[in-house]
């Protein structure tokens, strides 16, 4: 269009938007003039029906227009407290050198001041292809379906401005079986400063959790839409449209590539023979150069804090995940320490046929134990208080525990030979078990001695008679007394 049609269809253009605007006032004046004439009443009905819609209307676009704001990261422990918390399950062995191992990477990446980013997501949505592309010279993928990389491979190379980095390759998670891969990947992509998530559609219910996820630990991240060769300019658009809804600002950019990778497929020849063809598609990573420069902008060093602070989150869960399992393990060893030792005093005091009652210094030891191990400070009141609800329990449960007992005894005929009192020493067994475990349960649950609930979890169990529970009680019964 020549430079004189253009001005003549601009002036058009501004006369046609006068015209309308004209139009437009001159219409609303006689509304409003047709609005005065009308009777007070009505009047003030409109009026206000107007200020309603008007109101919804604002508040819905201050809503929808609202600034997505990133959440607050999950906050980290100090390093010396974990440190430490460390140290005190290092004597436990219940494999912490993997936990220490981690604060070793910490450093160790950190001293290297290179940056890492990691390219996660679910299986087979091109993540090790998007690498090839976006680290040349890196080992070429092999191009199976689904589950095709097993463990996290870093690659070496340089960043679209031109600065070192390590792009780590991770396993797809969401594959079936694959929980441990899952839990590689996902450490790896917290020990980033970056990371490139990466999907091939819109997102499913475990992506936008898992999007999520690395949201809530403060990962700068790129949500990375793959395969869009497949996809026509209206169906893209959409899809950028609903990943930008569903992503709830999490990322910090939403790109479309396609990355590229082998397509196989068999063609039949005119004489009737079959031949593999295989063919590359082209690679298309569009505005993720671009992005990823603003991402990774703030440099190594400047990530080095968030990143950290991503770890060192991390580690706090996995510590208190092996301390909650150390802590049982123990409660457990220290129950079983006294119901031995209640077997062995019931043998010695009782005499068939009287009352169960609970061995007053035995069960406060019993408690004591349980409630150092949970850290809970307990007073002598309060145990007190505790063994005399436990033993109005008894008092009236005493035909219930003697009737599981004597149940045991017919199950497990080998303890008959162990000779008389051994009901009572196997009662006296499932009463320290059940005070234990009660108790354990409800300390880990509450930190706190509570009375009712520990009361009524040992209810619970004094009448449960499952079998795996009372063969180890019995077993437990047979050993104290035989070598007592
Ligand atoms: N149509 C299309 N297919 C692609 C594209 N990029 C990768 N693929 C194909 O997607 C499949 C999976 O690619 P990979 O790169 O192995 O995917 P991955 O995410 O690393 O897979 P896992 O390691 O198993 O999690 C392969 O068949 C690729 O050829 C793309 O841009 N378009
Ligand atoms: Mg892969």
């Amino acid at each position: 269009m020549s430079r004189r049609l253009r001005t003549l269809a601009a002036a058009i253009g501004i006369a046609a938007l006068a015209w309308l605007l004209f139009a437009t006032l001159e219409r609303a004046l006689a509304l409003a003039q047709r609005f005065m004439s009308l009777p007070e009443g009505l009047r003030w009905l409109i009026g206000g029906l107007l200020a309603v819609v008007v109101v919804a209307g604002a508040g819905s676009a201050v809503w929808l227009l609202r600034p997505r704001k990133r959440r607050a990261p999950v906050t980290a422990p100090d390093r010396a407290s974990l440190e430490s918390r460390l140290a005190a399950l290092r004597d436990s062995d219940t494999g912490v050198e993997e936990l220490r191992n981690e604060l070793d990477e910490l450093d160790r990446r950190r001293a290297s001041a290179s940056l890492y980013l990691a390219v996660f997501g679910e299986i087979s949505t091109g993540k090790s292809t998007l690498i090839a592309a976006l680290v040349p010279g890196s080992a070429p993928v092999s191009d199976v379906r689904g589950g095709t990389t097993r463990q996290v491979t870093h690659y070496e190379g340089h960043t679209p401005a031109g600065e070192h980095w390590t792009v780590a390759d991770v396993p797809g998670s969401a594959e079936a079986g694959g929980d441990d891969r899952e839990r590689v990947a996902r450490e790896e992509a917290l020990r980033a400063h970056a990371v490139l998530y990466v999907c091939a559609g819109d997102l499913t219910r475990t992506q936008a959790t898992e999007l999520h996820w690395l949201g809530d630990f403060g990962k700068p991240l790129v949500l990375v839409v793959n395969k869009a060769d497949q996809w026509t300019d209206e169906e893209r658009e959409h899809l950028v449209a609903r990943l930008r809804e569903r992503s709830e600002g999490i990322p910090d950019a939403i790109v479309l590539v396609s990355a590229g990778g082998e397509e196989r497929f068999t063609r039949v020849l005119a004489d009737g023979s079959r031949e593999e063809v295989r063919r590359t598609r082209r690679t298309d990573l569009g505005q993720l150069p671009d992005a990823l420069r603003r991402l990774i902008a703030p440099g190594a060093v400047a990530l080095e804090g968030q990143r950290e602070n991503a770890v060192l989150a991390s580690l706090h869960e996995r510590t208190s995940e092996k301390e909650v399992a150390w802590r049982a393990a123990e409660a457990e060893r220290i129950v079983r320490r006294y119901a031995r030792r209640a077997i062995v005093g019931a043998m010695a005091a009782v005499a068939p046929g009287t009352d169960l009652v609970i061995q007053g210094a035995l069960a406060a030891g019993l408690v004591r134990a349980l409630a150092g191990l949970y850290g809970v400070r307990v007073t002598d009141v309060e145990i007190e208080g505790l063994l005399r609800q436990a033993r109005l329990t008894l008092r009236t449960g005493t035909s219930v525990v003697l009737a599981v007992a004597g149940n045991a005894l017919k199950a497990f005929p080998g303890l008959g030979t162990l000779g008389g009192g051994v009901l009572h020493a196997f009662a006296y067994a499932l009463i320290f078990d059940s005070l234990g475990r009660a108790l354990a349960a409800s300390l880990a649950e509450r930190q706190a001695l509570d009375q009712t609930d520990a009361g009524a979890r040992m209810r619970d169990l004094l009448a449960d008679a499952g079998s795996s529970r009372l063969r180890q009680l019995a077993e437990l019964t047979g050993e104290a007394l035989r070598d007592r």
